[in-house]
C-alpha cells in the first residue's frame, strides 16, 4: 500500500505549531496547507486523551478539505498536578491565549501543592487522517523540570519555562534546530515520516 502526503493540510489553528511543522515536515511534503489558509474551522476538542483529540482533528479537517490532513495535540504534563495542564494546556491560557498567564497559573498551581519535584514533559500525538476515514497516530515526548520565572524569547507557548533534561537552558532559549532535535513534535514526526516512508514504493 503507498500513501500519498505530497499534498497535506495541517489542521492547526496556532501558528507556533505551524511553524514547527513545517520546519520538520522540510522536504518530504510539496505543498502544505494550512487549516487557516482553508478556511477550516476549528473543532471543538471534546476529546479525553491527546490521541483522541489529534484524531478528531485530524479527520475534520480530512473530510472538509478532502486532502490528507495531520493533525497535532499536544501539551505540557507536570508530575507534581497530576499531570495538568495536560490535554488542557491551551485553556489554561485563556480565549486570549495569553501564555504568560498559563505559565503564571502552573507556577502558583506548584505553590498551592508545596511541589519541590518541578519535573514534566512535554507530549505530542499527531495524527494522520485521510478522506476515507483511515487514521494513523504517532507520539513523541520530552522529560524535563520546570524553571520559574519564564526565560527566552523564542518558541511558544509553555518553552518559556521548559527546561529539557541534560541542558541548563529553556526550550524558549534554544534555536529552532536545537528544539527540532529533541523535542516531543521531532519525536513523534520521527515516527510518522517512518511510517509514511515505509508505505511509499521503492
Ligand atoms: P490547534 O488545536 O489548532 O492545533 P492549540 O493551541 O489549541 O492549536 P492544542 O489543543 O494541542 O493546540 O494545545 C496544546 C498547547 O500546549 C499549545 O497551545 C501550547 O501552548 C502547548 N504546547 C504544545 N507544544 C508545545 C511546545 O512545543 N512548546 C510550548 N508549548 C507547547
Amino acid at each position: 500500500m503507498s500513501i500519498d502526503i505530497s499534498h497535506l493540510v495541517i489542521a492547526t489553528h496556532n501558528p507556533g505549531k505551524a511553524r514547527e511543522i513545517d520546519a520538520l515536515l522540510g522536504p518530504y511534503v510539496r505543498r502544505v496547507y494550512t487549516a487557516g489558509e482553508l478556511g477550516l474551522p476549528e473543532p471543538e476538542e471534546t476529546g479525553a486523551s491527546f490521541a483522541e483529540n489529534a484524531v478528531l482533528k485530524a479527520k475534520a479537517a480530512a473530510e472538509a478539505s478532502g486532502k490528507p490532513a495531520l493533525a497535532d495535540d499536544s501539551g505540557l504534563s507536570v508530575s507534581a498536578l497530576g499531570g495538568d495542564p495536560g490535554i488542557y494546556s491551551a485553556r489554561w491560557a485563556g480565549p486570549e491565549k495569553d501564555f504568560s498567564l498559563a505559565m503564571g497559573k502552573v507556577e502558583a498551581a506548584l505553590k498551592e501543592v508545596g511541589a519541590k519535584d518541578h519535573s514534566a514533559a512535554f507530549i505530542c500525538v499527531l495524527a494522520l487522517a485521510f478522506p476515507d476515514g483511515r487514521v494513523e497516530t504517532f507520539e513523541g515526548r520530552i522529560e524535563g523540570a520546570l524553571t520559574f520565572p519564564p526565560r527566552g524569547e523564542k518558541g511558544f507557548g509553555y518553552d518559556p519555562i521548559f527546561v529539557p533534561d541534560e541542558y541548563d537552558i529553556t526550550f524558549a532559549q534554544m534555536e529552532p534546530a536545537q528544539k527540532h532535535a529533541m523535542s516531543h513534535r521531532a519525536r513523534a514526526f520521527e515516527k510518522f515520516l517512518a511510517f509514511c516512508i515505509q508505505k511509499v514504493p521503492a
